[in-house]
C-alpha cells in the first residue's frame, strides 16, 4: 500500500510542469542516492556514502543520532554534484521518549563545498558555505527569553518543530541561541516527531530557485514551506545530512535521500545568462547583514525614536535659548 502510493508519487514527479510553465524531466542518480539496503555504506572507500561521529547503519535506516545525550553524527556524499538544476527527496524519522520541547536538536541537510566537520550547527561545521536546510526540534531562543523573564516579540514567535533555509558564503555564522533566525531564507513549522507515518523532506533548486516542502500528514501530499527566487549555488558541492543532541535527545533516522537530475528545456537566452557561480549567494539579501533585532525596526519603534530625537532637538533649542538670554543680560550688566 505505501509502496503503491509511493510510486504514484513518485510517477507523478517524474515528469511535470514548473510553476513557471516549463517542461522538465526527472531521473534518479544513483551515486548521490542513499537508500536500502546501504550497501557498504561507512566501509571505508567501498561506498559513495560515508559515515562520521556517532552515526550508524542498520538494515532500515541510517541513525545520526541515537536517543541519547550529546550525540552527533553525519552522512556524506564522497563525490561532488555538479548538476545544475536538482531535486532531493529526503526520508526521515525523529522519534523519541521526551515529551514536547523536552528533546532536541534536530536535523540538517546540507549542500556544500565543505564536508565530514564536526561543529555547532546540527553537528556540522558553522561557517559554512552553500546551502542548510534545518529540522530544528528544540526552541533555544523561547526557552532563553523564558528564563531571563523576557517577553517576545510575536513576530518572531513560532511553533517547533521548524523547517528553515539557511544560505552561507562561508562568512556567516549560524545563530544557534536565536535558532537561525537572524540569517534565515524562510521556514515553516511541521510537526515531524513521533509520527506513525511516513516524513519525507522536499528541496528542489531549479533555475535558481529553492523549494522546500514537506510532507508530514502521512496524506502524500507535498505541503508548501518555502520558496526563494534568485538563490546562486555554486555546481560541485556535496550532499550530507548531520543531527545533533544535547542535554535533551532524540533518534534521527534518515530512511533514503534520493536525489533526481532535472532536465529543463532553457531558451538560448536563458543558456547564455547562465553564468558560474563560484560564491553563493542570494538576490537582493545581504546574507553579511547583521543580526536584527525586529523589535528595534518596528513602526512603533521608529515613530518613538523620531518623537525622542524631535523633543531632544527642542529641549537643546530652548536650554540654548536660556543660556544666550543669561549671557546677554549678563554682558548688559557688565557695560553699563
Ligand atoms: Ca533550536
Amino acid at each position: 500500500m505505501i509502496w503503491a502510493s509511493a510510486l504514484i508519487f513518485i510517477t507523478a514527479l517524474s515528469s511535470g510542469v514548473c510553476d513557471d510553465g516549463h517542461e522538465m524531466e526527472e531521473f534518479l542518480k544513483r551515486e548521490y542516492t542513499l537508500s536500502k539496503p546501504y550497501q557498504d555504506v561507512g566501509v571505508s572507500g567501498s561506498s559513495h556514502w560515508e559515515l562520521m561521529g556517532d552515526a550508524l547503519v542498520s538494515s532500515d535506516y541510517v541513525r545520526l543520532t541515537p536517543d541519547q545525550q550529546s550525540k552527533q553524527g553525519a552522512i556524506w556524499s564522497r563525490m561532488p554534484c555538479h548538476l545544475s538544476d536538482w531535486e532531493l527527496q529526503v526520508h526521515f524519522r525523529v522519534h523519541g521518549q521526551g515529551k514536547k520541547n523536552l528533546n532536541g536538536d534536530g536535523l540538517a541537510v546540507w549542500y556544500t563545498k565543505e564536508r565530514m566537520q564536526r561543529g555547532p550547527v546540527f553537528g556540522n561545521r558553522d561557517f559554512f558555505t552553500g546551502l542548510g536546510v534545518f529540522v530544528d526540534t528544540y526552541p533555544n531562543e523561547e526557552k532563553l527569553l523564558e528564563a531571563q523573564k523576557k517577553r517576545y516579540t510575536p513576530r518572531t514567535q513560532r511553533i517547533f518543530p521548524y523547517v528553515l533555509a539557511m544560505v552561507g558564503n562561508g562568512s556567516i555564522s549560524y545563530d544557534h541561541d536565536r535558532d537561525g533566525r537572524p540569517t534565515e531564507l524562510g521556514g515553516c513549522n511541521a510537526m515531524v516527531r513521533n509520527q506513525k507515518h511516513e516524513t519525507f523532506l522536499f528541496i528542489r533548486y531549479v533555475r535558481r530557485r529553492l523549494t522546500v516542502m514537506m510532507d508530514i500528514d502521512g496524506q502524500h501530499e507535498w505541503r508548501d514551506c518555502l520558496d526563494v527566487p534568485g538563490v546562486r549555488l555554486p555546481q560541485g558541492f556535496y550532499f550530507g545530512a548531520s543531527a545533533v543532541t544535547g542535554d535533551l535527545s532524540d533518534n534521527h533516522d534518515l530512511i533514503s535521500m534520493k536525489l533526481y537530475q532535472l532536465t529543463i528545456l532553457r531558451s538560448k537566452q536563458e543558456d547564455e545568462e547562465q553564468e558560474e557561480v563560484l560564491v553563493p549567494s542570494v538576490d537582493n539579501i545581504d546574507l553579511l547583514r547583521p543580526p536584527v533585532d525586529e523589535e528595534s525596526v518596528s513602526s512603533v519603534g521608529i515613530f518613538f525614536s523620531v518623537l525622542f530625537t524631535l523633543l531632544g532637538v527642542f529641549l537643546l533649542v530652548v536650554v540654548g535659548l536660556v543660556l544666550y538670554e543669561h549671557w546677554s543680560e549678563s554682558r548688559r550688566k557688565r557695560f553699563y
